[in-house]
């Protein structure tokens, strides 16, 4: 069985899938088609156009109604398409349907989800043996009930003759061999956990802050001005995969500072679970910082997708600071039909620190982490807040 095939490769063009449901208005949905382009570019395909229908529920064949396929079909094959996305995950059947309609005589498009985009960017960024374990396991797990897709995809690679799948017999030895490596990654991520578990407990008693928040919302860039170090940081989805730990000393107090991987809206299951030692980290802390992107319009859901996660992993009730970043870009809107004036922005921040103070009973500050803009105040609460 061949390896695992990245689908990132250099200038690939797309089109985007997205419905309009009762709780996903058009406006959401192309909130979540913005963010499902910049997760594309980050594995460097192209979108070249969003296609969007209104329906109470998905179709259970294929995703979108039959009208809707003709158009995107038509679209894709008069443009060259190599894939579609579609924003939510695809059950095993409707992805084997739309390889099906998609894929006739010897043009060749790839029909991906969100979850297939954000495992494929997460295989391209595994950067150390733990990473790359937690990701292949995941994508073995998410790709097991979906096999006759990945033997069409060794077809391809093969330029095998047409599209057909292979036979039963053959799939059933395939599904044997990805169980028997799943339990072979298994086995090898709790040992890592183990030595990582080991690790964590040499650290003794110096307290522990982990930086936490959305994707691309500038907590390495606030790892490396607060301890003058050189963590990866730049602006794609998902910069950072391995958690990087760093020992600061401000004023006599040393503590340890943790970097994690970002999280983001319909983080697939099985990756979530895969980063359980990433995640350690986290539970393992005394205090959490959760980094917010003032300047992105969808600050305040992020900060809901980020608690959520969170609560998942039991880390809901950990003492914590919710920490605006990116002030120096942040622009209050204003409604041009109101008739109030309009807050500036020392208002309107004093207004965020009042409404989020109450919402989530933590401390909230703002700083600019790029631009070394209240930092002092940041040292000053950490400080404040490890000597207790
Ligand atoms: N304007 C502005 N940009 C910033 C600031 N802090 C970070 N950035 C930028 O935001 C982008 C993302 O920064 P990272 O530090 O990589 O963000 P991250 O949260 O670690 O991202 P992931 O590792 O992907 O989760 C980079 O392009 C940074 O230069 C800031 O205070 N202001
Ligand atoms: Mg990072």
């Amino acid at each position: 069985m061949a390896k695992l095939i990245s689908t990132s490769k250099p200038q690939e063009t797309c089109v985007l899938v997205g419905i309009i449901t009762q709780s996903q208005n058009r406006a959401l949905l192309e909130e979540y088609l913005d963010e499902l382009a910049f997760l594309a570019e980050t594995a460097h395909a192209h979108t070249l156009e969003r296609f969007t229908q209104s329906m109470p529920h998905p179709d259970s064949r294929t995703f979108v109604g039959s009208g809707k396929i003709e158009e995107i079909k038509t679209y894709v094959h008069e443009n060259d398409v190599d894939m579609v996305i579609f924003d939510d995950e695809l059950a095993p059947s409707q992805l084997r349907n739309l390889e099906q309609i998609f894929n006739i005589e010897d043009k060749k498009v790839k029909i991906l989800d969100r979850n297939n985009l954000i495992l494929d960017i997460f295989a391209s960024r595994a950067r150390t043996a733990h990473a790359k374990v937690q990701v292949e396991l995941a994508q073995y797990q998410y790709l097991l009930p979906r096999l006759t897709r990945m033997w069409s995809h060794l077809e391809r690679q093969k330029g095998g003759i047409g599209m057909r799948g292979p036979g039963e017999q053959e799939i059933e030895t395939d599904r044997r061999i990805v169980r028997d490596r799943i339990s072979f990654l298994k086995k090898e991520l709790e040992v890592i956990d183990r030595q990582k578990k080991t690790q964590r407990s040499n650290r003794g008693n110096i307290p522990r802050v982990a930086l936490v928040g959305y994707t691309n919302v500038g907590k390495s860039t606030l790892m490396n001005v607060l301890s003058k170090s050189d963590v990866f940081a730049e602006n794609k989805l998902f910069a950072t995969l391995d958690t990087t730990v760093r020992k600061i000393v401000l004023e006599n107090h040393p503590f340890l500072l943790t970097d994690t991987v970002g999280f983001i809206r319909k983080l697939p299951h099985d990756l979530i679970e895969s980063f359980k030692s990433t995640l350690d980290e986290v539970r393992e802390s005394d205090i959490l910082i959760h980094v917010v992107d003032l300047s992105h319009q969808q600050f305040e859901d992020h900060i809901r997708v980020v608690n959520d996660t969170l609560k998942d992993i039991q880390c809901g009730d950990k003492k914590m600071l919710l920490l605006f970043n990116k002030i120096d870009a942040f622009h209050p809107e204003h409604d041009e039909a109101s008739l109030e004036e309009p807050m500036s922005k020392e208002e309107t921040m004093a207004y965020l620190k009042k409404t989020w103070m109450a919402k989530m009973q933590s401390d909230v500050l703002f700083i600019s982490a790029q631009n070394k803009i209240n930092l002092e105040e940041l040292r000053t609460w950490i400080v404040d807040h490890i000597s207790v």
